[in-house]
């Protein structure tokens, strides 16, 4: 489904909210995922320590929450704008697509968690659409 106008500015406004939170939120999301979908860490093997605010966690996370704000910018053209990255997920990480949902669905829990009055129903729908082109645009090479 693409985003319309307000989705678009939904988005835009809640990412500028939390943005002093983007790596706490970005690392929870992780590692909730690592915990509760364990079959997620099989791509994280080489790690020494993949438990809840492991350094490696935290920082990987920060990243991730990273690359999602930089899409917002690209919010217009995801395709092309994250491009790059869904050819390292799609040839060289090899990250089965179906994992990107499990990461949006658990970025947006923690989303939920640390915004709990700000994170309603109706900003739930426009992130939800995000995340889910953002998941389609990380799928796109993978044709
Ligand atoms: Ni993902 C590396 C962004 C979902 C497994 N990932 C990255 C990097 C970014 C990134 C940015 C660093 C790139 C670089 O080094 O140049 N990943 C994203 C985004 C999403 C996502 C925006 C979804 C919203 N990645 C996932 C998922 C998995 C995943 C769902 C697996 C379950 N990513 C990886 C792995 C690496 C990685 C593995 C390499 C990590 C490392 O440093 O060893």
């Amino acid at each position: 489904m693409s985003l319309n106008a307000k989705d678009k500015a939904v988005v835009k406004a809640f990412f500028e909210k939390i943005t002093p939170h983007m790596n706490d939120i970005g690392s929870e999301a992780l590692a909730r995922m690592l915990i509760s979908y364990p079959q997620t860490k099989t791509y994280f093997a080489h790690w020494s320590d993949l438990s809840a605010n492991s350094p490696q966690v935290r920082k990987h996370g920060a990243t991730i929450m990273g690359a999602v704000a930089d899409a917002v910018k690209v919010i217009d053209d995801l395709t092309s704008g994250m491009n790059k990255l869904s050819e390292l997920h799609a040839f060289k990480l090899r990250v089965d697509p179906a994992n990107f949902k499990i990461l949006s669905h658990n970025m947006m829990l923690v989303m939920a968690m640390y915004y709990p009055s700000d994170f309603t129903a109706e900003i739930q729908v426009s992130m939800d659409k995000f995340l889910s082109n953002v998941a389609l645009a990380l799928s796109e090479r993978y044709r």
